[in-house]
């Protein structure tokens, strides 16, 4: 029952970050947009393959002084995998550990971002290529409170235009900014990008760079498809500088999950020249965040130990909208109070000191095997954290949760005992 939620709020309520008083409201009244890229991880940032540079324009924004890069940031999906990452940014609660909560729980009440920048008068939307049902998005953004969902039916798939999954990511970023020109400002819209997305099939014309020359099909053509969307990425950029949306909006950008799994660890291990340990594993969980704010001249690399759970304070304090009632597991980034400690939904976790995974405990800077002893203590706090966010879930506890005075609802809680 209801009653669940004291404990959990009290964990909450304890763990809050204060925001930092120097980027609260930097991007106050922006428009803001949000892009997930698709299977995108962090090790082919500022590197390259075969001599060929494989993300030329995300690695311009790692040292743009308009863009905070953070290069120890996580995905934190399960089975999930897009929905979920949706679903942390939206909620800053954890993903289930069994189905995609996208599937079994579209019907709880929850209070999202979108919910709360509505409540601040923004238009909030998603624009996904693709058939809406795909994930439940349909049902799920529903519950969400995503005002409008441009899916594949809102855009013009012309011959040509599609690869692999569905619509490419230049037209669907070009059409897209057409979408926002048409939008009452400020708007919030998310974008959900497609072609990166395996088997990574690709048309000639598309691949401006040639495969890598692995064991792994999947490994060869995965860093030509990321070229592709990192060019898509270029383009629409330019698209919203040419429509006059670029200056007035924050454009934030997250891998959404890893693309190349564990089956390819004998390629993998042949491009990073060192073997694959289940640290290595964990540390390749890494995906690029950037927050873009353009003209702000405040950017830098952030090192920072974090990860999806963290998007959503991040971003509203930045908005300019208090968090501090808000049912969150995450906290902002440029907070004071930030603790470096990310947890997967597997139990595994990074800190700045120790990543635990394939239940051993590493030296974060060596990836030496060190004592258990040293990660006990996260592993408790991570199985409690995980357990509160599932509790939360699986009790559909935001309902008796009043999220603008922060009040338990508890005596509704009691009615609805049997
Ligand atoms: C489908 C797209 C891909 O619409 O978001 O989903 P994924 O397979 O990456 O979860
Ligand atoms: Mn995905």
């Amino acid at each position: 029952d209801g009653s669940e939620l004291v404990e959990v709020n009290n964990y909450v309520r304890s763990n809050q970050a204060e925001p930092n008083a120097e980027m609260f409201g930097l991007a106050d009244g922006r428009n803001l947009i949000v892009v997930s890229m698709e299977s995108l991880q962090n090790f082919v940032i500022n590197n390259d393959m075969n001599g060929h540079e494989i993300t030329p324009f995300l690695n311009s924004l790692t040292k743009d002084k308009d863009t905070f890069y953070f290069s120890n940031f996580y995905h934190q999906t399960g089975l999930g995998k897009t929905s979920d990452s949706e679903f942390l940014v939206e909620n800053s609660l954890y993903p289930l550990g069994g189905g995609a909560v996208f599937f079994t729980h579209s019907g709880n009440k929850f209070h999202s971002m979108a919910e709360s920048l509505n409540e601040e008068g923004y238009f909030t939307n998603v624009m996904h290529p693709n058939s809406k049902s795909f994930w439940n998005r349909d049902m799920m953004y529903q519950a969400l409170s995503v005002q409008k969902f441009y899916d594949v039916n809102d855009y013009v798939v012309n011959e040509g235009d599609a690869v692999n999954w569905g619509m490419k990511d230049i037209p669907f970023f070009e059409q897209s900014v057409d979408h926002m020109a048409e939008m009452p400002q400020p708007f919030y819209s998310r974008l959900i990008t497609l072609t990166n997305h395996f088997p990574f099939d690709l048309e000639e014309e598309d691949q401006f760079i040639p495969p890598y020359d692995s064991n792994s099909r999947t490994l060869n053509k995965y860093f030509q498809t990321v070229r592709y969307m990192d060019e898509a990425l270029k383009s629409f950029f330019d698209d919203l500088k040419a429509k006059g949306l670029y200056d007035n909006s924050i454009i934030v950008m997250y891998g959404d999950h890893y693309g190349i799994s564990e089956n390819h660890n004998v390629a993998m291990s042949k491009y990073l020249g060192k073997e694959i340990t289940p640290y290595e594993s964990a540390k390749l969980q890494r995906v690029p965040f950037f927050v873009h704010i353009p003209n702000s001249g405040v950017g830098k690399e952030m090192t920072e130990t974090a990860g999806q759970i963290d998007i959503r304070p991040t971003i509203l304090h930045l908005l300019g909208v208090e968090t501090a009632k808000d049912m969150q597991l995450g906290a902002d980034v440029f907070s004071e109070d930030h603790e470096d400690f990310t947890i997967f939904r597997n139990g595994g976790f990074v800190t700045d000191k120790f990543v635990y995974a394939g239940n051993a405990c590493y030296d974060n800077s060596t990836g030496t095997e060190i004592d258990i002893e040293n990660c006990q203590p996260y592993i408790e706090r991570a199985t409690q954290e995980l357990g509160y966010s599932d509790q939360i879930i699986n009790g559909d506890l935001l309902r008796f949760y009043d999220s603008k005075t922060g009040n338990l609802l508890i005596d509704e809680a009691e009615k609805e005992k049997p």
